[in-house]
């Protein structure tokens, strides 16, 4: 029996839902089950300085403490709720936010629930073993507290399937911790979540790319008129940001160390940078074309009957939807989107409802190369030419417009042969990975110490310094 209110924080009256109750008694220890399988290799054991919510309060939602991971409480937290909340956008505009799913959305609204919710177990077995090769004990604390708050964003959603949808509720949570990223039978259900993560460059870049369609999914799905899923997601979103933070600094300090390198001994050939043991930057932009055209189909279909349909129903939202200046209904309004006709990439308007997948990408683009710009700058000012680029966003794509056309970096349209010819320049090779893989093939836990592939952070976690021991290996 567990203890429900010590075990499992919650501001969801956890202790007298009996229903809530039940369904957990079953599916907390199948999720510790999974964790032990498939959370992070070896680590069970480990004494991690995690940051635990226990409250939505200011001063509860960051405790910090170490913790041993399986021993992490996992806990079931909303924004609280806005009395007057209202349904902003698609044909129910201005009812009363709803607290009880609408029997009409109830199977769409359980899809994209358990859509967003798949992805959460899946990156932590995608990044499973990288604690076996981590940079430094700050590195590897902070894998954890990711995994650690991916599990937390597992709980999220098997709440509310739990507390809304009933047995089939029960059953898409049991099937949560059944599907396996890459798994050739039971795959995780978007494409991104069943690439490995095979490296460390491969992770900061995921942390950077993919957590941050995290993000975006989660704003929109923030503005829902279910108001359960838009608190819960609110909250989530406190925690995504520290995510993006590992992704986006763990890429600067790699880019700060071969800049480093490069400048001291004077050096650009990629080989010779390579010999010095850092990362050349020509391997840094393909690994970055790699997760940026992954996370991009992320977003489905261009053209998306789903997608609107999502927003007429008033379930997923846009980007900051009430801050938007027109009718939130979209029943005039067009949107570009981009197709391939001949060897042309032609922009075409569609009605806007259908191009709300676009929309919510090209938000996100934005975002990105503000990012990208971001590293740029470190390598400007080491006063090295190399200059990071986006690539077209038809480039490598799988879903929506450009899937099945070869279109080259700069938004060329090729031939099978023309892209079989160049791919190796734009994407990583197995060669690239195996000499990133050859920096990492053991982990760097001295407190205070640095691989020397990686330059260390600014600032250790919650003010501690950089040389404290993140982790106690016990
Ligand atoms: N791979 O109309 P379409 C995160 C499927 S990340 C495979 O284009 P729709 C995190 C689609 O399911 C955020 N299949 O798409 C990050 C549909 O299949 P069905 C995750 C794909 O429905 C890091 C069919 O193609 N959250 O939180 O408009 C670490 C046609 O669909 C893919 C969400 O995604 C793909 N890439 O939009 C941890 C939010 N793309 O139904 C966590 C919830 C599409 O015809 N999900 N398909 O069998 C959604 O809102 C929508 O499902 C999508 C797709 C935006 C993903």
């Amino acid at each position: 029996m567990i203890d429900y209110t010590e075990k499992i924080p919650n501001n969801v009256d956890l202790g007298r839902d009996r229903g809530l109750q039940r369904a957990l008694e079953h599916w907390q220890p199948a999720y510790m089950g999974w964790w032990y399988d498939m959370g992070p290799n070896e680590s069970h054991n480990y004494e991690v300085y995690l940051r635990t919510a226990i409250s939505v309060e200011a001063d509860g939602w960051a405790q910090f403490d170490y913790v041993k991971m399986p021993e992490y409480r996992w806990g079931i937290f909303l924004q609280p709720r806005d009395e007057r909340r209202e349904v902003n956008f698609g044909i129910h505009k201005g009812q009363p936010a709803w607290q009880e799913v609408p029997g009409e959305y109830r199977s769409t609204l359980r899809r994209v629930i358990v859509t967003q919710g798949d992805t959460e177990p899946a990156s932590v077995e995608q990044q499973r073993l990288l604690g076996s090769s981590c940079p430094s004990m700050y590195d590897l604390r902070n894998i954890f507290q990711v995994n650690v708050e991916e599990g937390r964003h597992l709980w999220a959603m098997v709440y509310l399937l739990h507390r809304y949808f009933g047995r089939d509720g029960r059953e898409e949570a049991e099937a949560l911790l059944a599907r396996r990223s890459g798994d050739a039978d039971n795959p995780r259900i978007l494409g991104a979540f069943n690439e490995p993560t095979p490296d460390w460059l491969a992770f900061y870049m995921f942390t950077f790319f993919t957590d941050r369609d995290g993000k975006f999914q989660l704003c929109a799905l923030a503005e829902s008129g279910f108001d359960p899923l838009a608190r819960t997601c609110r909250f989530m979103l406190t925690e995504e940001a520290h995510h993006m933070f590992v992704g986006e600094t763990g890429v600067t300090r790699i880019i700060k160390r071969t800049c480093e390198v490069m400048k001291e001994h004077k050096l650009e050939d990629p080989e010779q940078v390579r010999a010095l043991g850092v990362i050349d930057l020509e391997t840094i932009q393909r690994y970055l074309n790699f997760h940026y055209s992954v996370t991009l189909d992320l977003y489905g279909s261009d053209v998306s009957s789903n997608a609107a349909n999502y927003f007429t129903s008033g379930l997923k939202g846009r980007f900051r939807e009430t801050k938007l200046d027109d009718d939130h209904v979209l029943s005039e309004a067009a949107y570009p989107v981009f197709e391939v006709t001949g060897d042309k990439i032609v922009r075409k308007d569609v009605p806007a409802l259908t191009a709300l997948n676009e929309r919510l990408r090209d938000d996100y683009i934005e975002e990105i190369a503000d990012g990208v710009a971001r590293w740029q700058r470190v390598i400007d000012e080491a006063g090295i030419p190399f200059k990071l680029t986006l690539p077209h966003k038809g480039f490598h794509r799988a879903i929506g417009n450009f899937a099945g056309h070869h279109i080259g970096i700069n938004g060329e349209v090729l031939t099978a042969d023309g892209w079989k010819k160049q791919e190796h320049e734009w994407l990583p090779s197995a060669e690239d990975q195996k000499f990133v893989q050859s920096l990492m093939t053991g982990r760097v836990v001295e407190p205070g110490k640095f691989a020397n592939w990686i330059a260390p952070p600014l600032r250790g976690v919650n003010s501690k310094a950089l040389d404290f021991e993140y982790v106690r290996f016990n």
